[in-house]
């Protein structure tokens, strides 16, 4: 029975692939997008970028087949605020992901946060509506926990995941489950949730070439965030343990997407990014995933708190094997799918990303300012081939020496504090070429850093200008706010009674 659904599938998709193979090869038709954007993954985690264990084997083709970007950031160092950046093309600080309840430090948007992101920001799925798209997000939201924030009130057509982090403990007492996690377990590390979230996928992939859609799917699987899971084909078949399964099975992943679109004929059609959404939680120590030869992870702004492993692959556009050292940024892929897929961005307000297209296309480089924020702070800049630290911090030293550590293993004078320490005067100077680990300040009085501190003072200074904060979404949270009557849950006959309404500062401990 199986196996004959199997074969109808298969003569329906070459009947509607012999239909579409004209207009597919046809170079003016709109490309559909993917983008596979990983939950805590490190920079250092691809057997292409050095991984030791070379357990990437799809990936490291991907990469070869593609361009591969050693310089790519996400826009902050945490995932909420990375994510909505992602989506709206502009800083945290514009389109409101941060707090200012302390200064300079991480906030996202956990089951109680009240805000999420705001009506008038134009996400892109929004403005690829607007030119036919159809996009579905897969596995993880997190711009925000109440229905009017979620992905079907904000430009896509389908969604399946979860609007939150999947770590519990859940008992529907103090804290209401989030539906899918309770549908789709994850016990000791064992779900089935990665292959769920590559079968859906597949089918939509499958159902927009059917249908002549160009679409955009928006992957986001959260196996790599703690709590870490693989499905049993892939437990134990890591030389990593659990986290390295995980890897294993989203490379796997990447590799069955990637094979869709060449068995459909749309490859040539389909730009797919492939990068994370933070550097890896280095407090997870030998749990948590690698940066490579970077400094510290997720939560700062050192370079492992942000440098993604980011990869282009467009057969026949993107040539193959190439390398790229454009300084990226994910809020780069909002303005580049705007220019490929010819629709506009917004002009009334400050867009952050610039379009990648000539990089893509002709592997030339765009000098551009990065801005690395945490919280309501500019903490540094990259301009070139340096960066300049305008405040150092890691976290709090009680939190330290309760054994939270954000860089096991490193300390570096001066730069790794754990006070907030304002060097915005005399800013701390940084080689990234030829000292990506951050190792070495260049000293203040050498004539490079008399070279090369003004033209990043003067990126600062730009940026501070026209800088207009948007109001912080992060300030506020509620119990009552929580999952505890979801969308939906009337037909399942699982909602639950959640407490009065009580509002209070949120508490971001780092
Ligand atoms: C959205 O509205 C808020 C509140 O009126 C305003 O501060 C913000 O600038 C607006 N954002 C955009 C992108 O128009
Ligand atoms: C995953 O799927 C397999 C095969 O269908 C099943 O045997 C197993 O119980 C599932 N595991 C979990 C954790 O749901
Ligand atoms: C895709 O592009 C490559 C390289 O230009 C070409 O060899 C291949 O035939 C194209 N495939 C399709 C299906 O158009
Ligand atoms: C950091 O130092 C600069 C230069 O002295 C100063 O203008 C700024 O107010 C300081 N920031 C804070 C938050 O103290
Ligand atoms: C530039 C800077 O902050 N330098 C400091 C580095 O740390 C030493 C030792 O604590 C201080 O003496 C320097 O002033």
């Amino acid at each position: 029975m199986a196996r004959m659904a199997e074969v109808l599938k298969l003569v329906y998709f070459i009947f509607i692939n012999f239909l579409l193979l004209p207009s597919s090869s046809d170079g003016n038709q709109r490309p559909n997008f993917i983008v596979m954007l990983m939950d805590d993954m490190g920079w250092g985690d691809l057997g292409v970028f050095g991984e030791p264990n070379k357990e990437t084997p799809n990936l490291d083709r991907m990469a070869t087949d593609g361009m591969l970007f050693p310089d790519f950031y996400s826009a902050n160092p945490i995932c909420s605020p990375s994510r909505a950046s992602l989506m709206s093309g502009r800083l945290p600080i514009r389109n409101g992901f941060y707090t200012t309840n302390v200064h300079a430090h991480d906030a996202y948007t956990p089951q109680n946060i009240v805000g999420g992101i705001p009506e008038n920001e134009t996400l892109i799925p929004e403005l690829l509506k607007e030119v036919g798209y159809k996009s579905k997000i897969i596995g993880k939201w997190h711009l925000g926990q109440q229905p009017q924030f979620h992905p079907l009130k904000h430009g896509f057509d389908e969604w399946f995941g979860a609007p939150n982090c999947h770590f519990g403990p859940y008992d529907d007492k103090s804290t209401p489950n989030i539906l899918y996690y309770e549908e789709f377990q994850i016990k000791a590390g064992y779900s089935n949730l990665t292959q769920i979230y590559i079968q859906e996928g597949l089918d939509f992939i499958e159902k927009e070439v059917a249908n002549g859609n160009p679409f955009f799917l928006y992957w986001t699987p959260d196996a790599t965030h703690d709590p870490l899971y693989a499905s049993e084909m892939f437990r134990g078949t890591s030389r990593r343990g659990l986290y390295g399964d995980a890897v294993r099975e989203l490379d796997y992943g990447v590799g069955q997407i990637l094979q869709k679109l060449k068995d459909l004929h749309v490859d040539n059609n389909t730009l797919v990014f492939f990068s994370s959404d933070n550097g890896a939680a280095t407090y997870a120590k030998t749990a948590g995933g690698s940066n490579g030869p970077f400094l510290c992870g997720k939560q700062t702004t050192y370079e492992g708190g942000s440098r993604e492993p980011t990869i282009a692959w467009w057969p026949g556009r993107v040539k193959a094997g190439q390398v790229s050292h454009q300084v990226g940024s994910l809020m780069d892929l909002y303005t580049t799918m705007a220019s490929l897929s010819g629709v506009a961005v917004p002009k009334d307000r400050v867009i952050d990303g610039i379009d990648l297209t000539n990089v893509l296309l002709t592997n030339k480089e765009e000098e551009r300012p990065l801005f690395y924020y945490r919280g309501n702070e500019l903490m540094a800049v990259r301009l070139g081939k340096y960066k300049a630290h305008l405040w150092t911090y890691t976290n709090p030293l009680k939190e330290f020496e309760q054994g939270i550590d954000f860089c096991p293993g490193q300390f570096i004078q001066n730069l790794t504090t754990h006070d907030q320490v304002n060097h915005t005067l005399s800013p701390l100077l940084i080689h990234l070429a030829r000292d990506p680990g951050e190792k070495y300040i260049i000293k203040s009085h050498t004539v490079e850093y008399k070279t090369a501190m003004p033209r990043l003072q003067a990126a600062v200074a730009a940026h501070r200008a026209k800088l207009v904060p948007g109001a912080p979404q992060l300030n506020w949270c509620d119990r009552a706010v929580m999952n505890w009557a979801p969308p939906g849950c009337e037909k399942l006959g699982k909602c639950l009674k959640g407490p009065q309404s009580k509002p209070f500062k949120c508490v971001w401990p780092h």
